[in-house]
C-alpha cells in the first residue's frame, strides 16, 4: 500500500495521522501536483493528494474516503464512532474543518496570481466562509476537552490539520492563532501526539 501526498498537504495530513494512529505502515510516496501532467493522474482521475493505492492497485480518493478504509481496516484506536448519531457528529466536524480548508486553498491560489487578475470578491468570499468555519469551530469546541463525545477522534484529527495549515500558509494574512485563543490552545493539545507533531507541515523543495 501506497499513499501518494506531499509534505504541505492538509489533507494528506489527516490521512498520515490516521495511519500513525493505528499503527498502519503504509509507503509514503512524495508528488509535486502542481504540473497538469502528474503522477497522481494514472490512479486518481483528479489528479489530487492524498490519494492510496493498494497492493492490488486499487486506488482510493479522497481523503474522507481513505480515513474510513482505513479505520475499518485495523481495530487498533477507532476513529470513527460506530454509532449513527456520533459518526454523523464526528463528520460534520470533518467536513466543516475540510470546508476551511478548501475556502483557505481557494484564497491562497488567488493569491498566487498576478495581481491584475485578482478578483478581491472571491478571496473575500473565501476569507468570510474561513471566518465564520473557525467561529463555528471555536464555539462548538468551548469547554470541550475534544471536539465530540469526550474523546480523541477523527473530528480532532480534522480540526487539527485545518489549523496546523492555516497556521502554516495563512492564508489571507489573518493571524488565526491569535483570533481564536481556544482553537490555537487546543492546536497545541494536539501537536503533543507523537502521530501530529511527527506531520507538521513543511513546503516541498
Ligand atoms: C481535497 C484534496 C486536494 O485538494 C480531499 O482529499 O479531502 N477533498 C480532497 N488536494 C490538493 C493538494 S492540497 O492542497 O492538499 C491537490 O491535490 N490539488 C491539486 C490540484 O490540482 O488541485
Amino acid at each position: 500500500m501506497k499513499l501518494l501526498a506531499s509534505t504541505a498537504s492538509p489533507y494528506a495530513r489527516k490521512v498520515r495521522i490516521v495511519l500513525a494512529e493505528k499503527k498502519i505502515e503504509c509507503e509514503l510516496q512524495p508528488v509535486d501536483v502542481s504540473p497538469v501532467d502528474n503522477p497522481v493522474n494514472a490512479h486518481n482521475p483528479l489528479g489530487k493528494i492524498p490519494t492510496l493505492v493498494l497492493d492490488d492497485g486499487t486506488a482510493l480518493y479522497d481523503s474522507r474516503v481513505i480515513v474510513e478504509f482505513l479505520d475499518n481496516a485495523s481495530p487498533i484506536s477507532r476513529l470513527i464512532p460506530e454509532d449513527v448519531r456520533d459518526r454523523v457528529a464526528v463528520r460534520r466536524w470533518e467536513a466543516l474543518a475540510d470546508g476551511v480548508l478548501d475556502a483557505g486553498l481557494l484564497a491562497r491560489y488567488e493569491s498566487l496570481r498576478d495581481k491584475r487578475e485578482r478578483s478581491k470578491d472571491w478571496s473575500d468570499k473565501q476569507l468570510a466562509r474561513m471566518r465564520r468555519g473557525c467561529e463555528q469551530m471555536s464555539k462548538d469546541l468551548e469547554g470541550r476537552a475534544w471536539c465530540h463525545g469526550g474523546r480523541y477522534s477523527l473530528a480532532d484529527i480534522a480540526l487539527g490539520c485545518c489549523l496546523g495549515w492555516l497556521g502554516f500558509r495563512q492564508p489571507g494574512d489573518v493571524n488565526w492563532h491569535a483570533a481564536y485563543p481556544g482553537l490555537a490552545r487546543q492546536y497545541q493539545k494536539l501537536m503533543e501526539r507523537p502521530a501530529f507533531a511527527d506531520t507538521a507541515p513543511i513546503a516541498p523543495k
